[in-house]
This record gives structure tokens, sequence and C-alpha cells, in this order.
């Protein structure tokens, strides 16, 4: 269904840099029409400080307390923080005034806009409208409905990456006590392949990288992100890389404005002068061509190495801490030039300068995000940048390693307490020892998989602890139909979106504190805590009047929940969690590794860092080695005339929830409904630029998936590919097309050709 406002697109040139001055005054702007000029002001002096409140952003991390700017935040961590800090209010009279069908047919962008949930709501089977119901009854009316499931694993418990690990400790607790290890999350549609790549190669699924080994680099890949938009203090970190002497490489099939130049908005040199240029190399590459350019790198070092023994290759490193060398390196010598040339749209001098700049740097860091998780092939690539950085020991010394940058500010955090459908036996053991209960140790169900199961009846009763599945996941109206489908829908969630609208036959909305909310239960005022993208785990105390009254904690609501679906069996003092957050931190101390001392550690200014056994050159893997890996030759082949569309994030959203409809970096005003493609595909494909088009799928089930009414604009994409926003193209990402081995949608790589504008149906055509 098209639910967004069709159009009045108008376009400028793209921006060359990124933050400065003109982003100071739009976070400010954006906050000031949210809420007051005094919480705008105790938000954001609050955000990121040592004892203030942990930016609910992404996921990048502070620097330490002795390094951190008074205004340590960016332009859109201070939009994040006041989306949620409105003053604006969605009470029982505004659903009263909103039936579901009508809410439905709403934007994503205008149901966010409403403000803050305050209430409890129900929608009861059959009716039309939500209307208040109290907490109560609300927690026994799921518990009624869990209780009364065939088996555990009808019911599913989705969580996203704002939770706190206080609240998600909680919930893999709750769920596993229940009886079902049904715990997809967001991290399912983002990191997931990251996590599977490292842990077969290094044992561990986490990056090992600090700030300070940024610092100290000689050259960082940035692959496949875009961090002008979506970790905006990452330039910070780059450009100190760079006064360090240190280089950076951008790869991506845009040229996006953080990856060419930066300005510092909290230096006056950023603020006035043209600020530093970020890339010095920038590969414009085609979609999924990442798993050709390593390969062709590695190649280039082993040729290197021929020429000159002993000088490229760390031999020493390989011999002591890897194994499957021997192996590796003959299968990559049987790489093609050509087909390196297709695959990546580069010329062999570009990847040669690469290795060269490659061969003149002892430290190299590799960082990435979507660009290579959500490709078909995004596991082998991850495993081919881990073979780049094994060949010359860039693992586990100052200043090289492995950065996959994360996106929720505590979606790491999350996996650390235990979130994900398929956690080690060892967890499952030291839980279950620890509350006295055996827990399933079957796996769960993954995102993907929860909708296969929503929609085969398999299971019954969807419970959201925070995000939006509904505009996450891919497939939309399957998604919706799955949703549709299940007895029971309920979200805990700060504001309203998609998923209250898209509901099941019974359905809550159950209203939560936020990052910034005041939390104050019986042992008095609370804080939680979080990990971040460089496993950093700190404190986060939020300083605001909650928005309403009636407001619960999530941990609150997972406590009462489970006490009234649990009964007393097995024994976990929930009403003493909830009470008091030091005792949960306290039984994650006992459960989780190298959280000892949790409460005291947790307290100090800046927090601690988790310990990666990578970084002292230990790889927890199978054989004790990190481990080179053979990852055939693969890339995507759009059919003549189709182009390769990747779904992302404008630079006014926070993913599915668009905060404007504009994207200002790459010159874009005034609709989300545009599609960006190459002018040279355009004049071949005989399609003029700013003309209507639908996007059509190909994908082997036959089964027509259109987004229709779409603004083509002329961009400098890499020729084949195209770009446009998500969550308004999640219904062209067929479910069954998942990364292979991590099971993540493949975002980035959606094959689809572009059709005139077809009329719209009168039930699609609203707004
Ligand atoms: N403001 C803001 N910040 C955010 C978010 C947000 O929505 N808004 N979301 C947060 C979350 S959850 C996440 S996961 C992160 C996401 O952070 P990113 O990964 O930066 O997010 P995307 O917008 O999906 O951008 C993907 C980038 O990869 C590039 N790309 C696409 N395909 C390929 C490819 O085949 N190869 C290469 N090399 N590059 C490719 C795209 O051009 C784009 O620059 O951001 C976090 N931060
Ligand atoms: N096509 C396509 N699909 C994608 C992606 C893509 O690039 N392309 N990216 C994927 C990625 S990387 C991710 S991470 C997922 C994101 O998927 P989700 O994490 O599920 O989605 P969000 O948009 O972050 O969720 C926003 C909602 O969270 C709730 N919320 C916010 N803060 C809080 C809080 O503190 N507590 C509670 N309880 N609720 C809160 C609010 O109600 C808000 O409406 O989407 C994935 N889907
Ligand atoms: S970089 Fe990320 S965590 Fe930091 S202030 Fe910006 S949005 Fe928040
Ligand atoms: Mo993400």
């Amino acid at each position: 269904m098209n639910r967004e406002p069709g159009d009045g697109v108008s376009v400028t040139k793209p921006k060359e840099w990124a933050t400065g001055l003109p982003a100071v005054a739009h976070a400010l702007q954006y906050s000031l029409q949210q809420t007051s000029v005094r919480r705008t002001a105790l938000t954001l002096l609050n955000i990121n400080q040592a004892a203030g409140i942990d930016c609910p952003g992404c996921a990048w991390p502070e620097p330490g307390p002795k390094d951190r700017h008074l205004n340590e935040y960016c332009e859109n961590g201070a939009k994040h923080i006041n989306d949620e800090a409105t003053t604006r209010r969605v009470t029982a009279e505004f659903f009263r005034e909103h039936p579901v069908s009508e809410l439905d047919r709403q934007s994503d962008l205008w149901l966010n806009q409403q403000g803050r949930l305050t209430e409890p709501m129900v929608k009861r089977p059959g009716a039309d409208h939500y209307e208040p119901i109290d907490w109560d009854a609300a927690l026994d009316l799921i518990a009624g409905e869990l209780r009364r499931l065939d088996s555990p694993d009808e019911a599913i418990f989705y969580t996203s990456g704002r939770v706190s690990n206080e609240a998600a400790f909680l919930l893999q607790l709750f769920a596993r006590a229940y009886g079902t290890n049904n715990l997809p999350d967001c991290s399912n549609m983002c990191h997931e392949s990251s996590g599977a790549a490292m842990r077969e190669t290094l044992g561990i699924g986490k990056g090992n990288v600090s700030l300070d080994d940024l610092y100290q680099a000689d050259l960082v890949f940035v692959v496949g992100q875009n961090p002008g938009t979506n970790h905006p203090r990452m330039l910070s970190a780059l450009e100190r890389t760079k006064r360090n002497g240190g280089q950076v490489i951008a790869v991506n099939p845009l040229p996006e404005a953080g990856l060419l130049r930066f300005k510092h908005p909290q230096t006056v040199r950023g603020l006035l002068g043209r600020g530093t240029p970020i890339a010095d190399q920038f590969l414009q590459i085609r979609p999924g061509g990442d798993l050709a350019l390593f390969k062709a790198l590695n190649l280039l070092l082993l040729q290197a190495e021929d020429a000159n023994p002993g000088t490229v290759l760390d031999h020493e490193f390989i011999a002591a801490h890897t194994s499957g060398f021997a192996e590796f390196a003959e299968q990559a010598r049987k790489l093609d030039w050509d087909q390196v040339r297709t695959a990546t749209g580069l010329t062999r001098a570009e990847i040669e300068q690469v290795r060269d700049r490659v061969l003149a740097s002892k430290r190299i860091i590799v960082c990435w995000a979507m660009g290579i998780t959500q490709q078909k092939h995004g596991v082998p690539i991850i495993r081919e940048i881990i073979n780049f950085l094994l060949l010359r020991g860039n693992i586990g010394r100052p200043g090289t390693g492995v950065c996959p940058v994360r996106g929720h500010s505590n979606v790491q955090g999350d996996r650390t307490m235990g979130v994900w459908e398929q956690m080690p036996q060892e967890f499952l053991d030291a839980l279950g020892h620890e509350f006295g209960f055996t827990p399933p140790t079957h796996h769960g169900y993954d995102s993907v998989n929860a909708i296969r199961a929503m929609l085969e009846h398999r299971a019954k009763v969807f419970v959201g602890v925070a995000g939006n599945f509904v505009r996450a996941a891919p497939d939309s109206e399957l998604t919706e139909q799955a949703l549709r489908q299940c007895r029971l829908t309920v979200h805990i969630s700060t504001k309203l979106n998609r998923s209250h609208t898209v509901c099941g036959e019974t359905a809550l909305i159950l209203p939560t504190l936020g990052r910034s909310d005041r939390d104050i239960q019986a042992s008095g005022e609370q804080f939680v805590t979080v990990e971040d993208s460089m496993s950093m785990v700190h404190a986060s105390r939020g300083r605001l009047e909650p928005a309403s009254p009636h407001l619960l904690s999530e941990v609150a609501i997972l406590c009462r929940l489970a006490r009234r679906t649990l009964g007393n069996e097995p024994a976990i003092p929930w009403e003493e969690f909830e009470a008091d957050y030091n005792t949960i931190r306290d039984r994650i101390a006992r459960v989780i590794p190298d959280f000892d001392d949790f409460n005291a550690r947790v307290t100090q200014p800046g927090g601690f860092r988790l310990p990666n056994p990578v970084n002292d050159r230990r790889f927890p893997t199978a054989t004790g080695k990190a481990l080179f890996s053979h990852n055939p030759f693969e890339m995507i082949q759009p059919p003549e005339g189709h182009l390769v569309l990747q779904t992302l994030r404008s630079h006014d959203q926070w993913n599915t929830i668009p905060y404007t409809t504009n994207d200002r970096y790459r010159g874009i005003h005034g609709s989300r409904r545009v599609v960006l493609v190459n002018q040279s595909d355009l004049d071949a494909l005989g399609i003029p630029d700013r003309s209507e088009v639908d996007l059509v799928t190909v994908w082997r089930d036959g089964i027509e998936r259109r987004a229709r009414n779409f603004r083509v604009i002329a961009y400098p994409t890499t020729p084949g590919s195209a770009a446009s926003y998500y969550p308004e193209t999640n219904n062209l990402v067929p479910l069954d097309s998942t990364a292979r081995i991590s099971n993540t949608p493949t975002s980035k790589g959606v094959i689809i050709r572009l059709e005139p504008s077809t009329t719209p149906t009168e039930q699609e055509h609203v707004q």
C-alpha cells in the first residue's frame, strides 16, 4: 500500500562535505520544533557526558572522559534524542478520534510525529479502535494468551537495539524460563553477517578496534558505510587519524558527503574552514563487488611477496596464529582479472594503487556496515576482508583490526546479554544454573523465520520490545499478513509506528520510558547500561520528567509480565529486579563472562571495556587459531536492462522512521519516493530524468513485487546500480532473498527493473 505523500521533490547539487555549522543549526531547529528550550538544553547538555544520557542514536563510542567536548554529540544524535524528548503526546483521546484503519493509511513520518505514547491501549478482536486498558489487565491478557499456547515456541519475542542491557537480560531470561529461544532481533537484519564471519574465522563475533586504535592506524578502509549520516562522530575520529598521518580509503557505489570532506562542528576550524578531506582514495565500486576487490588485493599481496620474498607477508604471525594459509593462497592465485573488472567496475591500476598504500602501511583497520552485511555474499566478503588483514598481521596489534560499525546504540549489548535465537550451550547452562531451570536448547526463530512461522500459523503471539518489526522486515506485504494473522500482537514502545496499525486479532500498545526519561523504582532512581560498538560498557541515566505518569520502564513491564506468566516457577526474584536494577546487574555478573564487579565498575566515569581475546592474538575458534578461508568468486549479475537496487537511509531518518522528507547531503528535498540512477543507465533505458516509474523486483518465485510512483533522479551512483530509501522499498526485498549463513535480508542487492508508473488502485492511492 502506498502510504507516502507522493511528489513535490526538488533536487540540488549533492554536498561534498558533512557536518559543520548548518548541521548544528538543523539539529537545534528540529529539537525546538519537537520540544521546549528547557528540555532541549537538558537533553543536549547531558548526551554522552560521563554521568549523563547515552545517545540513543548509533553505537559509535564516546571518546574517553578526558577527551570529551562539552557538546559531545552530532546533529543526528541531537535529533534522535529530541525525537524522544518531544512534548507532543498520543493520548486515549487521540485513539478515540483515529480508528486503526485510518491510522494505517497514514505515513510512517506522520505516525511518529504524533508524539510520545502515554497509556496502555488495547484493540479487541473485531474492533477498529484502540481503547485504554489498565496495566494489570493488559499484562494478565498477555500472560493468559501465553499460557494458552500449545507450545512456548508459538510465541515470538522481538527486540531492537535501543533496549538496555538490563531489559535485554530480563527479556531473554523470561523467554527461556517460559520455554522458547524465539528471540529474533534487529541484528538479524543488520550485522548478523559480521558476527557469523568473525565467529568462524576469529572465534568471536565482535570487532576488536578501539578509538585509540583508529587514531593510530596508518590506513583505514571504510567499506559499505555512510558515516556522515549514520555515524557522524566517526568523522571526528577519522579526522584525528588523518592529523596523525593516517590515510583513508572509502569503498562505496555512492560518493557520500562525509566520505569526501568533513567539517568538525565542535572546532572553530571546522565551522569556518573548508574542512578536512577524508578519503585519500575513493573506490566507486559496483554493488557486491567488494568480494572481488579484496580477493584482488589479496592476490596482489601474494604476488608482491613472490617478487620480494620475506618483505610483504607477516610469516611469523601466519605460522604462529593462523591455519589454512596454504590452501587459501593456492585458491587465491586463480583469480581472473576480467571478472574482477566486471564485478568491481574498478581498473587494475586503481586496485594496484590501493595495494601500494597497503604496502606502505604497518597498521591497517577495515570498517564496514550495511553495504556489505546486507548482500547475499556478505559473509564471504567479510571473511575475505579478514584474510586481507591476516596476511600482514593486521590484527591483535595497536592500530589494526576489524571494525564492524554497529547500528543501534545497544545492539551489541543486547547480544552480549543473550538476546539471540541461537545462544551457545555454555551460556544456556550458566543461565539455567543461576536461576534453577533448564533453558530450551533447540534454536529459535530469527527475524525471517519468525515471519514464516507466523505465516504458517506455527507462531501466534508476537511481543516486540522496542523497534518497528513490520517496517524493518523485508517483503512488507507478506510481513503484514504474518502479523495480522497473529492471535495477539504486543508492542512495548515509546512512539507510535506501523507495527501498532498492522496488528493481530487482539493488539496491545504498552508505553514505556525512553533513554532520556527519569526512572524511579521502589529503591530510588535507577540507571541502565549499554555497550557500544567498541565494547565499552557504561551507564545511562535519564533526566527528563516522563511523558506521562502512566509509563512503566521496560524492566518493570518485563518483570510484571514474567511474574504473571510464570507464577513462581522457576523462582526468579522479579519483584526485586524491578525494585532495584543493581540486583539485575549482580546476576548478569554471575552469568555472563567479564562482568565481574559490574555494579562498581560501570559507575566509574566512562565505564569499562570488555576484553577481546583477539587483542592478545588469542583466537577462540575450533583450532585455537585464526582461520584463512577460501571464498569462491561471486558477483551480482543483473539481467540486461536491469539494475541492482540498494535500500538505504536518508540523512533525516532513524531506521523505519523518517523525520522529514529531505536528504540534505544528497541534495534531495520534499519527497522520499525517489530512485537514484546513473544518467548513463537512464540514457540506455530511455527513461527521462524526473519521470515517474514503478520499481519491480525480479525474483525466482515469479510473484510481482512493485513499488509504485517513484521519481527518477539522475545521480552519480555506479552505473548499473540504483538507490532508494528504506522502509518505503522493503516490499521489494523477497523474504527468501537472504544472505547465505547469516539469513540477513539482502536489502542492498535487489534486482529490479524500472517501468513507467502504473495508475495506483483505489486502495493503494491514499493521501
Ligand atoms: N541518522 C541515522 N543514523 C543511523 C541510522 C539511521 O537510520 N539514521 N541507523 C543505524 C543503524 S541500525 C545502522 S545498522 C547503521 C547503518 O549505517 P550504514 O551502513 O552507513 O547505512 P545505510 O544507509 O544502509 O548505508 C549503506 C552504505 O553502503 C553503501 N553500499 C551499498 N551497497 C554497497 C556495496 O555493495 N558495496 C559497498 N562497498 N558499499 C555499498 C551505500 O551506498 C551506503 O553508503 O546506521 C545507524 N545510524
Ligand atoms: N530494506 C531495508 N530494511 C532494513 C534495513 C535496510 O537497510 N534496508 N536495515 C535493517 C537494520 S540495520 C535494522 S537495525 C532494522 C531496524 O529495525 P527496528 O530496530 O525494529 O526499527 P526502528 O525504526 O529502530 O524502531 C523504531 C521504534 O522503536 C521504538 N523505540 C524507540 N526507542 C525506544 C525505547 O527506548 N524503548 C522502547 N521500548 N521502544 C523504543 C519506537 O516506538 C520507534 O517507533 O531495520 C532493518 N531493515
Ligand atoms: S555519532 Fe551516533 S552515538 Fe554519537 S552523538 Fe551521533 S548519533 Fe549519537
Ligand atoms: Mo542496524
